[in-house]
């Protein structure tokens, strides 16, 4: 049984538990199937190899230290699982199991009792071992390499979507395998919408652009913003905001090391934006967990009340956004040590006039 494993037991209550996210099944045995509508499921359980019931549609070589249960789409799937699972155990299940699997295996009392399995196996994604944080440094190595290069792509009367439908050949150029979400690039007013989605919106002298985006490197993802001005610098009042989220950013980042409160991180970062008049304009929690999904279970929010632990690695992205004035938000990933924090990017926070 290998490390990963052994730390979702250990964290957990139940005595078993079927796991069904594939990409918690991934970061479990190193493979990734995507089985669409039918059954997938990781069964865990101390002192046993883990099985893996998994259709025929789907092949698959052997995997070390698993044990592969094939299933069929005439099986009855209750029947096949309870030839291994304990009916007197309690059966931990994960967030992501659909009500058409779960209620048979309830009414068949495949189990004692059925709990919640998600949290061990999301509270040990959370903290990242070696092998993860080299994985998401040269994610974010990349999407620094990318950046530098996403920002020469801006003209006169260009659109958002022109942009955005050039960015994933050049982060396959760069050795990442596509992107970690949907990216956004917002001009001018666009900008203040934090969630803005690329349109056909043309870019014009003067304008704010807002590139938040981040790809993924051998199944790990990274994420970064950075607000530049086009051809002409930033009038008094962007300034002004420019300079507060970049002090939120940097004093947030400071403040973080392993036994310091999540909660209190996004305060540091809120007092400053506060501090300087556009608290209202904050309308996001700092940051958000992340590694092999863009948002994994964690928040760095007022309502996260965690302290943090080496290896955790989240995102600290203050905004402000006054459609008036300007959208601007800051974005790098960092992560946990003992006495401070590894920032992942490394592309600069100064003012920069692109175009
Ligand atoms: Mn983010």
């Amino acid at each position: 049984m290998n490390t990963r494993i052994k730390n979702v037991l250990d964290r957990s209550e139940a005595d078993e538990i079927l796991i069904s996210d594939p990409l918690a099944i991934y970061y479990l045995i190193n493979r990734k199937f995507s089985p669409g509508e039918r059954f997938l499921g990781l069964l865990i359980k101390k002192d046993m190899r883990p099985k893996l019931f998994l259709n025929i549609l789907f092949p698959c070589e052997e995997i070390d230290g698993v044990d592969i249960v094939s299933i069929n789409d005439t099986d009855i799937l209750t029947d096949v699982l309870s030839d291994h699972i304990d009916p007197d155990s309690i059966l931990g299940v994960d967030k992501t199991l659909q009500a058409r699997f779960l209620l048979p295996m309830q009414e068949a009392k495949l189990a004692r009792k059925f709990i919640n399995g998600s949290l061990a196996v999301d509270k040990t994604r959370a903290i990242k071992d070696e092998e993860e944080k080299q994985l998401m440094r040269k994610s974010s190595k990349i999407n620094d390499e990318a950046m530098a290069i996403f920002k020469t792509l801006v003209r006169d009367d260009i659109s958002e979507k022109q942009v955005a439908d050039q960015l994933l050949d050049i982060y396959r150029s760069l050795g990442a395998e596509g992107f970690s979400f949907e990216p956004i690039i917002a001009f001018g007013k666009n900008a203040a919408d934090p969630h803005h989605m690329p349109d056909d919106t043309k870019l014009k002298y003067g304008d704010v652009v807002l590139i938040d985006v981040g790809c993924t490197y051998k199944g790990y993802c990274s994420d970064m913003t950075r607000t530049f001005f086009y051809k002409k610098g930033p009038n008094k009042d962007q300034e002004k905001i420019y300079n507060l989220v970049r002090k939120a950013n940097e004093d947030a980042q400071r403040y973080v090391k392993e036994g310091v409160r999540l909660c209190d991180i996004d305060k540091t970062a809120r007092d400053v934006i506060s501090d300087g008049g556009y608290g209202r304009y904050f309308s996001h929690r700092l940051g958000h967990f992340i590694g092999i999904e863009d948002h994994e279970y964690g928040d760095v929010s007022s309502a996260f009340k965690y302290k943090c632990e080496t290896g955790n690695i989240f995102s600290i992205e203050p905004g402000i956004y006054d459609p008036e004035t300007m959208g601007c938000r800051i974005e790098d990933l960092v992560i946990v040590t003992e006495d401070g924090c590894e920032v992942l990017n490394s592309y600069p926070h100064d003012i920069e006039i692109i175009g």
